[in-house]
């Protein structure tokens, strides 16, 4: 019952199940696995598919033969195993050339680069597949603001966007763009730091139409925010385009727990918003195995994360399903009794007709709601003892 299978539509990083455990305090402990091990192993895993940074395949220095070569082989194992490739983005956050920033960065000359890595990197994806981009700017941000022109970055990164929306029309790529936030790390201060903002910003672009969000358990999480409710809105804009899963303590580092390894409670939350939703994307895994693991130990992470959903998703059945607990929520969101005309937009008549209304309101301040008990029979549902 918990065993995912491709229509799942789980998926991982190569640099995910790829990460040697490197921090800032210490070496990689794990060696690299080669993106067609990755391939096979998660195929076997049950995974619908892994997603990639340009350079997570393609050596930031390799030669136009080489990388060739690398992406045909990279598409060889693919075929061998039936994965996708669903989505693709840039690194543009390892090089020392983006030290400053990318497309925020305060040299135009850095600009142009970023433009044009992330040029050949959508091509990259494309060819491999890939029917979202992510943008994740992990260098686009600052330590000292006294060096920034702050508003002035947003016309960079909007002009930045333009650009490349513009390339992917021209090019009549069958793409959307999926605008991932993060507070910190690895800048003092991201810009653009939440999922809230990212949709403010979209509808400032170009071609809004084209872009949503990717939003990440663990950076809402950083940012000491509900993680569920910052997917809510993304899903009633109709912007939830990709997703980042993982897990996070609230108040730490950025941690890429396995998903479903620390908030159980937000977690099933977050399962029953994608499931009741009908969220049909991909559900990545944007995390990794804890430092102590050594290969085995990352492929017991990955079936881990994907085994924790389908765990959850069978607890947001059960909860869908309880009689007692669709009664409560009956009786707490009672049939309409006017509310209609309201929801039907503004008249004047039925400004007149509220406005004259007689309210009982002390009872209706005297009325329980019975959260208390409402709470207790999701955490034992999602407990395992109903
Ligand atoms: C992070 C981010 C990244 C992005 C990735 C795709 O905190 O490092 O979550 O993993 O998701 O770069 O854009
Ligand atoms: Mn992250
Ligand atoms: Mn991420």
């Amino acid at each position: 019952m918990y065993q995912p299978q491709k229509s799942d539509m789980f998926t991982f990083g190569l640099w995910t199940v790829g990460n040697p455990g490197r921090d800032p305090f210490g070496d990689a402990v794990r060696g690299a696995i080669s993106p067609e091990r990755m391939v096979e192993k998660l195929a076997g895993l049950g995974a619908h598919g892994v997603n990639l940074h340009d350079n997570d395949l393609v050596p930031f220095d390799a030669t136009p033969s080489e990388r060739d070569a690398i992406v045909a082989s990279f598409k060889q194992a693919l075929d061998d195993h039936g994965l996708k490739v669903p989505m693709a983005t840039t690194n543009l956050f390892t090089h020392p050339v983006f030290k400053e920033g990318a497309f925020t960065a305060n040299d135009p000359e850095v600009r142009q680069f970023a433009i044009q890595k992330t040029m050949r990197a959508i091509d990259l994806g494309v060819e491999l597949g890939a029917e979202t981009y992510v943008f994740w700017g992990g260098r686009e941000g600052s330590e000292v603001d006294a060096a920034k022109d702050l508003p002035g970055g947003y016309k960079l990164f909007r002009d930045a966007l333009n650009f490349l929306l513009g390339y992917v029309r021209d090019q009549g790529y069958n793409l959307r763009f999926a605008l991932e936030a993060k507070p910190n790390e690895p800048r003092g201060h991201l810009f653009l730091p939440t999922t809230g903002a990212m949709l403010g910003f979209i509808e400032t672009l170009d071609h809004p139409e084209m872009c949503g969000v990717n939003p990440e358990v663990a950076h809402e999480t950083m940012a000491g925010l509900n993680f569920p409710h910052a997917v809510a809105q993304a899903i009633d804009a109709g912007k939830l385009f990709h997703i980042d899963l993982n897990d996070q303590d609230m108040g730490r580092y950025d941690q890429d727990f396995r998903f479903g390894s620390v908030q159980i409670k937000n977690n099933f939350f977050l399962v029953k918003l994608l499931e009741d939703s009908g969220y049909a994307g991909p559900k990545h895994f944007d995390a990794h195995a804890y430092r102590t693991e050594d290969e085995n130990g990352v492929w017991d992470f990955a079936y881990g994360c994907m085994r924790n959903y389908m765990i959850l998703k069978e607890k947001v059945q059960r909860f869908n399903d309880d009689a007692e607990i669709q009664g409560i929520l009956q009786d707490l969101n009672p049939a309409s009794s006017g509310w209609d005309r309201i929801s039907g937009g503004y008249s004047s008549d039925v400004a007149a007709a509220v406005n004259s209304q007689e309210f009982d309101v002390a009872a209706m301040a005297r009325r329980g709601y019975q959260y208390e008990n409402l709470d207790q029979l999701a955490i034992e549902i999602i407990m395992g003892v109903r």
